[in-house]
């Protein structure tokens, strides 16, 4: 495909013949077929390691490998041959790789030498793992106050490299856990642990096999959780109603064809993975959940008046609910015609949705971004999180709520101690442990810390991998605010735009990735952690030889910081970071919840974590489920658009979200086959009347203008248009190249979580080429 004939034919279905042939196509590119298939056979099985793909959980009795496009994709681009030697940053001047593209970095393959950063030459340097701490020491100490230095953790991180980080951290004196949970569930997080006293989900993989209505809300799991499609096809085998709502109609969540299932593959059949499909505007579901509220309570009031069963699940709501009526006088006092509009969605619709949920005894909902990044994100997890308690859909069999985390140890990394706000129960088990007080006062989150580094206030940022530059709102704000700190530390497996905006004194720290094996002094393997979006915490142990002698795994790395920044005192770093069992003992010890950790985590499929809310136990201060008490937001980002003055330039509202072929910001290759776009990532997908409305046509190229007014001026620079069916209104593409696009001062009401699924931009045409 060229460059101008980008736009082609989307896939039938997810999965079949299409997943094959991209997996055969990895491996081939990773440059080790044979091992990279050896290596997949490991995924996800007892005695291999955690995909580091997504957080959807394992079936408990599966021993066969569980086909996953992507997944191969994320272990193929760990596993590669290619590597970034030292003779690599000898060539290339950082100022030179800078203008490289965020695929071409990452595709020179693993690091494999500590680096540090040397301004005359503007080149990366070898430097030893001694000098390299020592050096990090220096610049750490030195700062007159240790809340300047902000501490940033992506998901993939284990449970023992997050705990031991979160314990140097807080010896060393701050809560700054900036995380990229900030950016993606932490709406999830807040919303939850108000309505039912636990920031995680309550269900369990079984749960899917048991509900009798499974709502997907705001996610793409055809992309994103592969895996899941699996699960949600076998639903609607059995006659179960999967209920969608989601702005685009995602490949995935139509039809999936099994690649295992070797008659359906000859026959090129596919099975369904919904059965019911609506497409809101963007930022519309709390509407439609307050909408099929309406219909519940009109239901009530129906089977009151004719004699009939009750409706609503009236022990739950006086055992356990708290503020039931107000929540009810919320939902009547709210107008059809706001539902409508701001929904997107017809009063018939919503009724049809409605009836599904009344028709079915038990029920999960799920969902991912499309609803967490949003300014009202938190008020409409609240409204799912009401709507479900109306039919006690919650701490039962087949019912709850689901929220899909993202990276493999997102929610992991929480659970050990990577949290800003510093719980109490937390600081008080850490301090009877280490015997030294600890720090209470909230550190920074990913918003605060880019507030920090561009006020000044900030001097140093580590970051335990991800990619703090490319993932975080107005990058090239954020590109220059690291460029001007003392200390810039990444810690790493592959190179990206984040280690290319050095400040004064910088290091690139290689590590082990979850694929390689891992051998302490007295060369015993090690396993880590991690925990998935069920609670379900397993171990992991590499099978590959690690990319280069060179490598230290994330536990050694944190221990030397932490050794050289705060030396041995309170903790013994070199023996712990010897023998994860060590670790993961203090684990046990602070955190009473993992029990017997290290016996647990050896049994074939780890162990779960106990949910309170699954049991109906409620920590919250009422001691009960709390009804939300919000009104739906006065207007929606779409409902301020419509409002431009006749004449004015039309303002649309943008999601931003993932391609078929990326992980976050790395970016795999240039397709996005469920979507029919080939070889192009600069697109913008919009509805064909809208097009002709700012008189574009198919593949016109364009210029796209943030509106937000704080006097910058955004603009992302030659897109081109994909005619495509999503509401009117509404727009969509790609993260990160428009995150040049997302204001990093609109963000979501307690969560702040960039709003990155509704932007408001404009449009100009460039002249015709
Ligand atoms: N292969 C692969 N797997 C991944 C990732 C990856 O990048 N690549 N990323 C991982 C991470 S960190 C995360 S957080 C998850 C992300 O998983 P997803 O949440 O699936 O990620 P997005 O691509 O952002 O997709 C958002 C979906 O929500 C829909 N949507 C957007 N706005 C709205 C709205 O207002 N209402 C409704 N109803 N729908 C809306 C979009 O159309 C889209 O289908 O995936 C994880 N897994
Ligand atoms: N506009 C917009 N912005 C978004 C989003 C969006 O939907 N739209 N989504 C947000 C979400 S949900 C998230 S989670 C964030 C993601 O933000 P991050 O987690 O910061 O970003 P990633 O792209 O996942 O990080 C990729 C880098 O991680 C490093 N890495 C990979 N594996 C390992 C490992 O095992 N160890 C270590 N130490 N490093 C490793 C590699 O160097 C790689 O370059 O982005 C957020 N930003
Ligand atoms: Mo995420």
């Amino acid at each position: 495909m060229t460059k101008d004939n980008f736009i082609g034919k989307s896939s039938a279905a997810a999965g079949g013949w299409g997943a094959l042939k991209s997996v055969g196509r990895q491996l081939m590119g990773s440059g080790a077929p044979v091992t990279g298939a050896r290596t997949m056979l490991k995924a996800n099985q007892p005695d291999g390691f955690d995909c580091p793909g997504c957080a959807w959980g394992d079936p408990e009795h599966g021993s066969s490998f569980e086909f996953c496009e992507n997944g191969v994709k994320a272990v193929a681009w760990e596993a590669t041959k290619s590597r970034v030697t030292n003779d690599f940053f000898a060539k290339h001047t950082v100022s030179e790789l800078r203008t490289w593209s965020d695929y071409d970095l990452e595709h020179e393959g693993r690091l494999t030498h500590p680096m540090r950063y040397d301004a005359e030459t503007d080149h990366y340097v070898p430097v030893s793992w001694d000098d390299a701490f020592t050096g990090i020491a220096a610049q750490l100490n030195a700062l007159d106050d240790p809340n300047r230095a902000e501490f940033y953790t992506s998901g993939r991180a284990s449970n023992e490299a997050a705990f031991l980080y979160q314990t140097f951290v807080r010896l060393y004196g701050t809560n700054n856990f900036p995380d990229c949970s900030n950016m993606c569930h932490e709406a999830s997080g807040v919303a939850l642990t108000e309505s039912i006293g636990i920031g995680k989900g309550t269900v369990q993989l079984e749960d899917f096999e048991k509900a009798d209505a499974i709502f997907v809300v705001g996610q793409n799991p055809g992309t994103n959780h592969p895996r899941m499609l699996a699960d949600l096809r076998k639903a609607t085998e059995r006659g179960a109603r999967v209920v969608v709502l989601n702005t685009l109609k995602e490949k995935g969540l139509h039809r999936f064809s099994d690649p295992q299932n070797k008659m359906e593959m000859m026959r090129g059949g596919s099975e369904k993975t919904s059965t019911d499909y609506y497409r809101p505007r963007l930022g519309g579901d709390m509407a439609i959940f307050r909408g099929m509220a309406k219909v519940v309570f009109a239901a009530e009031d129906a089977a009151q008046a004719a004699g009939k069963p009750a409706v609503l699940d009236h022990d739950f709501l006086a055992e356990h609910c708290h503020g039931f009526e107000t929540y009810r006088d919320l939902v009547n006092a709210t107008s059809w015609a706001q539902i409508e509009e701001q929904s997107g969605l017809s009063q018939a619709e919503i009724e049809e949705a409605a009836e599904i949920y009344l028709a079915s005894d038990s029920v999960i909902t799920t969902w991912a971004m499309g609803v967490t990044q949003h300014r009202h994100s938190v008020h409409t997890i609240r409204e799912i999180a009401s709507f479900m308690f109306l039919r006690g859909n919650i701490g039962r069999p087949g019912a709850g709520l689901c929220p899909v985390r993202g990276h493999s140890n997102v929610q992991g990394d929480r659970t050990v101690g990577i949290n800003e706000k510093a719980p109490k129960p937390l600081i008080d088990a850490m301090e009877k442990e280490l015997g030294v007080p600890m720090p209470r006062t909230p550190g920074h989150n990913v918003l605060h810390a880019i507030g920090a580094m561009l006020s000044g206030e900030a001097r140093a940022f580590i970051g335990l991998g991800g990619n703090f530059a490319r993932a975080t709102p107005d990058s090239p704000l954020i590109a220059q605010a690291l460029g001007n700190l003392d200390l810039t530390v990444n810690v790493a497996t592959k190179l990206n735009h984040g280690h290319l905006l050095p400040g004064k004194h910088s290091y690139i720290l290689p590590c082990l990735g979850r694929t390689e094996i891992d051998r302490n002094s007295k060369g015993e393997r090690q396993i880590v952690t991690v925990e998935d979006s069920m609670s379900m915490v397993h171990g992991s142990g590499g099978i590959n030889l690690p990319a280069s002698k060179e490598l230290r795994s994330e536990v050694q790395i944190v221990a030397g910081i932490a050794k050289a920044t705060v030396g041995s005192t309170v903790v013994n770093w070199d023996e712990l970071s010897d023998d994860n069992d060590k670790i993961r003992d203090m684990i046990a010890r602070v955190l009473p919840a993992f029990g017997n950790f290290n016996e647990q985590v050896r049994k074939p499929r780890g162990f779960h974590l106990r949910n309170s809310a699954a049991c109906r136990e409620w920590n919250t201060p009422t001691q009960r489920a709390n009804f939300t008490t919000s009104d739906l937001p006065e207007l929606t980002e779409w409902q301020q658009a419509q409002q431009v003055e006749a004449g004015a330039e039309p303002v649309f509202v943008m999601q931003t979200f993932r391609s078929h072929d990326q992980y976050n910001t790395t970016v795999y290759g240039m397709d996005d086959r469920y979507r029919g776009v080939y070889g192009e990532r600069q697109v913008v997908f919009m509805h064909p009347e809208d097009m002709k409305q700012i008189g574009a046509e198919a593949g016109a190229r364009v210029d796209v203008r943030g509106c937000h007014d704080d006097g910058t001026d955004r603009v992302a620079e030659d897109f081109r248009l994909v005619p495509y069916d999503i509401p009117r209104g509404c727009v969509a593409g790609y993260y990160p190249e428009l995150n040049i696009l997302v204001p990093h001062q609109q963000f979501g009401e307690k969560s702040f979580t960039p709003a990155s699924k509704s932007v408001k931009v404009t449009f100009r045409l460039r002249d015709a080429v």
